[in-house]
């Protein structure tokens, strides 16, 4: 038995892409599920979890359900004290915890005004003074913790304080919201790590395009990493027989500097296209 992990669409979702995280960078086994977006009936699709009524929802081993991304974030922790998940030095995990809180019942103007779409970036987007005042105690925040850990990440090491403000991040990033100084290396950091960079990935290529996310404002270039330019392409034969992640008899293809590589199923050659760099056991066999 492992844990299961139910998300919500990638794009969009942003609690689900702190759910995802805790198990992604702490090398947690799970499985994952996804629900729909397109219709607004999440508490239904998670009828057999109930109570729970929002993504992301575990259930663990042992059945527990879990609806509550801190909530997650602390049983993981109990039960898996070896991973890190908060700083093991006091003070250092106290200001993860002031973080992750923090941020978990605030920067309500900015929720609501930028909600994340991995999808877009915005360049016209003309921030609420409440948005104003929320980018700038993030700036603050992030400062504070950056200059009191050192860096790079929080609270020095990768932990939940990270996971909780990647997809504010991403808000920065798509909607054109500037930091400076050392916050700034930090969006950068957030924006290249390449488990968010998978996920994006997923997002950019699985699932919809959701109107009740598309905002009017004008689109931009993301300002994380350039991908290496790929694309698909209708046949092989691939340099690889089987698939980089499966292991299995390689069906779909993609092109990248003239070279050919196969996977086994079109969401996984996708994914692989929008940001080949993303995924280590690709770049394992590109490299080879
Ligand atoms: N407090 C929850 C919030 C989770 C949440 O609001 N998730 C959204 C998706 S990002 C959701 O499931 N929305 C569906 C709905 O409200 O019907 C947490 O920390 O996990």
């Amino acid at each position: 038995m492992t844990y299961q992990l139910i998300l919500g669409d990638r794009a969009y979702s942003s609690w689900s892409l702190r759910g995802w995280l805790l198990f992604e960078k702490f090398n947690l086994p799970f499985k994952q599920r996804l629900v729909g977006f397109e219709s607004k009936n999440t508490e239904e699709q998670l009828a057999e979890f109930y109570p729970a009524r929002t993504v992301p929802t575990i259930v663990t081993p042992d059945g527990a359900v879990v609806w509550d991304s801190l909530s997650i974030a602390e049983e993981l922790a109990s039960r898996h004290p070896d991973a890190s998940i908060w700083p093991a030095d006091p003070t250092l995990r106290a200001l993860a915890r002031n973080l992750a809180c923090e941020m978990h019942s605030g920067y309500g103007a900015l929720r609501n005004d930028c909600p994340m779409n991995l999808r877009c970036a915005y360049t016209s987007f003309v921030p609420s003074e409440a948005v104003l005042a929320d980018v700038a105690r993030i700036q603050q925040v992030w400062t504070h913790a950056l200059e009191t850990s050192g860096g790079p990440w929080l609270c020095g090491e990768y932990s939940a304080a990270d996971v909780f403000f990647a997809p504010i991040a991403a808000r920065l990033a798509g909607y054109g919201l500037a930091v400076s100084g050392v916050a700034k290396t930090y969006l950068d950091t957030q924006l290249s790590d390449l488990a968010f960079r998978r996920w994006r990935a997923m997002g950019l290529v699985k699932g919809p395009d959701l109107q009740r996310y598309a905002r009017d404002y004008d689109l931009g270039t993301w300002p994380g990493p350039t991908p290496l330019q790929a694309k698909a392409v209708d046949t092989g034969p691939s340099e690889n027989p089987t698939c980089p992640y499966s292991g299995d008899p390689v069906t779909h293809f993609m092109e990248l500097n003239d070279r050919v590589f196969g996977f086994c199923n079109e969401f996984c050659r996708n994914k692989t296209v929008a940001d080949p760099e993303a995924w280590p056991k690709f770049i394992a066999v590109y490299l080879s």
